[in-house]
This record gives structure tokens, sequence and C-alpha cells, in this order.
């Protein structure tokens, strides 16, 4: 098996390192954070080990737990997983200049815990020259008016990963507008799609967090 099949593997196993106690036939095994160090060091492309190795876990974990052969806890596990990969290449995303693009305010929508695809976003705008203010998971409406008013130039960035929570972005902009506040905003996740933007007027939407580069770029005008 290749490195970046060791870490896709060891993110839907679960298997953070090697002294964690999940699962338990792996235990003292490497598991995501000493593959993904032994990469870097090795020279992997830290694009490769994202693209090839982390998000197609991810995947992965979706359709085994569509399928029930996975429930919640085990699916947290691959999160917490995935996390502890992307901790490591977090610094080699970020080139290290001091160029500010512009402001990005973004959080994920209330009722919506997911943060993996949110953070990654974060990582890829910050490495652009982004200023980012990341609220959280779980935000509501009035939590991104405040920000938005605090930041009138910024643009919002708004992320759901659930059919049931996706609505509640409509909300964010209806209160956005109500205040005269014309900052502009882009979605994404999963369910997401540019009909769904259009139709809550959102003026930008992203699939992936290279695309909300470009998007958050189109949207200052840079
Ligand atoms: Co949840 N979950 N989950 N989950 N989870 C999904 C989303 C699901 C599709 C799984 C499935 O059924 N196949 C399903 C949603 C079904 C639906 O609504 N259509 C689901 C469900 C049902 C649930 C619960 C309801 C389960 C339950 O409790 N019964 C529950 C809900 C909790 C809540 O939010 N209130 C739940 C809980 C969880 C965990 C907490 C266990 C965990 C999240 C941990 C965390 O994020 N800290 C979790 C996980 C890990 C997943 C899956 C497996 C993986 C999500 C992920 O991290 N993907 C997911 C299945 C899947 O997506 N395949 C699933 C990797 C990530 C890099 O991709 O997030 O898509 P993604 O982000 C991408 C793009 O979408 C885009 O760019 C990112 C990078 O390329 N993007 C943006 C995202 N945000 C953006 C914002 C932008 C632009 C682009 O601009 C602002």
């Amino acid at each position: 098996m290749s490195i970046l099949e060791s870490i896709k593997h060891c993110v839907v196993q679960g298997h953070i390192d090697a002294t964690s106690k999940f699962p338990k036939a792996m235990e003292g095994e490497a598991g995501v954070r000493e593959l993904t160090e032994q990469a870097i060091a090795e020279g992997v492309d830290v694009e490769d080990i994202l693209m090839q190795g982390l998000i197609p876990a991810m995947t992965i974990v979706g359709q085994r737990y569509e399928k029930n052969e996975i429930f919640v806890p085990e699916m947290l596990f691959s999160a917490k997983a995935m996390k502890s990969g992307l901790e490591l290449i977090k610094p080699l995303l970020l080139d290290g200049s001091d160029l500010i693009l512009g402001k990005v305010i973004i959080g994920t929508v209330q009722g919506d815990l997911h943060d993996i695809g949110k953070n990654l976003v974060c990582m890829m705008l910050e490495g652009a020259g982004f200023e980012i203010e990341d609220l959280g998971i779980n935000i509501p409406a009035p939590k991104f008016l405040e920000a938005a008013k605090n930041n009138p130039e910024a643009i919002i960035g708004m992320s759901a990963l659930l059919t049931v929570t996706m609505k509640n972005m409509k909300g964010v902009i209806e209160l956005l507008r109500a205040n005269d506040l014309n900052n502009k905003v882009f979605i994404g996740g999963a369910p997401v799609t540019p009909a769904f933007a259009k139709e809550i007027g959102a003026e930008g939407y992203a699939k992936n967090a290279n695309q909300a580069v470009q998007e958050a770029k189109r949207l200052l005008n840079i």
C-alpha cells in the first residue's frame, strides 16, 4: 500500500496515531498523524496528501455510514483522524506572505456541526492571502449579522453539510439585507448547488476549497 493509500485507510478506520485505542486491531500501529508526518518528510506534495489521502477517505466514510456499515461514533473517529492530518499540513498550505487581499467572515450555519470542509476552505483562503474571521460551527443568523456590522467590507462565507441546515443560509442573507448590510455572500457544502445559491440571493457559490479562493477573489474584484 502506498503512503497515500495508508493515510486514506487510517482515516477510514478512524485511527489517529500509534497511541490510539481505536480501532483495537490497529493499536500500536502508525496512524494518520505518523503517516502524514512521514509523507511530508518524504516530500510528498501536500495537495496529494489532501486530494488522494484525506479527502477521498471521508467520501468512503460517508458511503459506509449510508449503508449502515458504520455509525456516528465511528464517523467521529474518522473526523478526528482527518483533523490530525489537516493540522500537520496547514502550515504548509500557508505561504507566509503578509499580503492581505481582503477579509472573509466564515461559519457553519445553525444546527450544523460539520466543520472539516469549512476549515479546509479557511486554510486555502488564508494561504491565498485572505484575513479570516472563523465564527465556528452552529452559528445563528444574528452572529453573522454582528460580525458583518463590524466588517462592512468583508465577504461572508457560509457552509452547510445537511439538507436540513442549508435552508438556514437564506435566513442569514435576509437578516443582513433587512439591516441594510451589503456584504457579499458565498456559500458551499456538499448539498449546496449553484441553483440554490441563486435562489436564496447568495452572490457566490464554491464546490470546493480551491473554488472558494477563486470565488472570494471574484467577489472582491481581485
Ligand atoms: Co455527518 N453527515 N452527520 N457527521 N457526515 C454527512 C454530511 C452525510 C452526507 C453522511 C451520509 O449520510 N452519507 C449526512 C447528511 C445527509 C444530508 O443531510 N443530506 C450526515 C448526517 C446525516 C449526520 C448526522 C445527522 C448523523 C446523526 O447524528 N444521525 C449528524 C448531524 C450533526 C449536526 O451537524 N447537527 C452528523 C454528524 C457527523 C459527525 C459529527 C460525526 C462528523 C462531523 C465532524 C466534523 O465535521 N467535525 C460527520 C462527518 C465526518 C460526515 C461525513 C462522513 C464527512 C464530512 C466531511 O468532513 N467531508 C459526511 C459524508 C460526506 O460528506 N461524504 C457526513 C470531507 C470534507 C473535506 O468535505 O465537508 O463536503 P466537505 O467540504 C468540501 C465541500 O463541500 C466544500 O469544500 C470542502 C473542501 O473541498 N465546502 C465549501 C464546504 N463548505 C464550504 C463553504 C464554502 C465553499 C465550499 O464557502 C463558504
